[in-house]
């Protein structure tokens, strides 16, 4: 017998967030919970508005028909056929029904700051990524030369989402004395192309990592110049089967494979810090988003005493 369940959230944030101009206030998603003899699976769909393709309503759409099919035997076939979004979803619920996920987690991320109340962070860290391109960049390039100084411990990850002009990215790295300039793990997206930012860390020797450019038409997985890791957004890759197969090929390439957060629920995070555990083990991932969050959904990120929602507080849509 099996039996699936489909459930809708909304968690607000804490203070609501600007992502590619669009102020939100609350996160929405979906829950997926899929029951088999005595197994279980549990998966979160959660399209991320301004950085999906597809709509909450088409997610939910695909996910009540995929349901259906599947309790009646009839959801063979590629998960990505589906948008990336619920392809992730019901891949995960899946991989915890046959057992094929593992239990273990790697809550070891790496603090994220996006703004100068997250700088506290950077005191005890060892790793730490920060936003940037929000402020005028030799400020910015300043900031970051004047932080690896006073920290020794620190490496940096920086994340500019392509808004630096090859000027501005040029600007950035002029304020980075010669002696700090190894302690960088990468700069993701500085540039609004690829080939800009190729350029840009040809100029500057300062290392690469692709996120938004993972997800274009047309990209393949290769080992160039200057090119560090690639960050890797499973809500908006796809299946599971299609984020392992990317980690695979970035490592044949030497290159990091980052798992990124897209903003889930503490039930689709953990998940990809158990994802992070079992297939990416060297590399620290980037999920250190739970913290925008006014509560937890079904299973609590450890060590957090934000409360849990469970079932009986959410919404069943199928
Ligand atoms: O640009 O990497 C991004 C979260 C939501 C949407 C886009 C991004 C992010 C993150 C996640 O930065 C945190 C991380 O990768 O460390
Ligand atoms: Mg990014």
């Amino acid at each position: 017998m099996r039996q699936a369940k489909l459930y809708s959230y909304s968690i607000p944030f804490q203070s609501s967030l600007i992502l590619r101009g669009r102020e939100i206030s609350h996160r929405q998603g979906l829950i997926l919970h899929l029951e088999q003899g005595n197994l279980q699976g549990w998966g979160e769909i959660a399209p991320l508005v301004g950085f999906s393709q597809e709509s909450l309503e088409e997610a939910t759409e695909q996910a009540i028909d995929w349901c259906r099919a599947w309790q009646t035997g009839q959801a063979e076939g590629d998960l990505d056929r589906l948008v990336p979004s619920v392809a992730f979803g019901i891949s995960c619920a899946l991989a915890e029904l046959d057992q094929s996920l593992g239990l273990e987690a790697d809550f070891g991320t790496v603090p994220l700051c996006l703004s100068e109340l997250d700088f506290p962070k950077l005191e005890q860290a060892r790793l730490a990524k920060i936003k940037v391109g929000l402020q005028a960049v030799e400020k910015e390039g300043k900031f970051a030369n004047d932080l690896l100084n006073r920290l020794p411990q620190l490496k940096l990850r920086l994340d500019a989402n392509r808004k630096w002009s090859l000027e501005q990215a040029l600007a950035f790295a002029q304020e980075i004395e010669a002696h700090n300039r190894t302690r960088f793990d990468f700069i993701e997206e500085p540039c609004p192309s690829p080939d800009l930012s190729r350029n840009f860390a040809q100029q500057t020797g300062l290392p690469l990592a692709w996120d938004e450019s993972v997800r274009e038409p047309g990209f393949i997985v290769r080992a160039e110049p200057h090119l560090s890791a690639l960050v890797l957004k499973p809500s908006l890759i796809g299946s599971l089967d299609r984020c392992i197969h990317l980690i695979q090929q970035a490592h044949q390439a030497g290159l990091q494979a980052v798992i990124s957060s897209s903003l889930e629920s503490s039930l689709g995070l953990t998940q990809l810090a158990r994802i992070a555990k079992q297939y990416t083990p060297e590399t620290l991932a980037g999920l250190d988003t739970l913290n925008l969050m006014g509560c937890q959904i079904i299973r609590g990120w450890q060590g957090r005493g934000l409360p849990i929602v469970g079932v009986d507080g959410l919404i069943r849509l199928f």
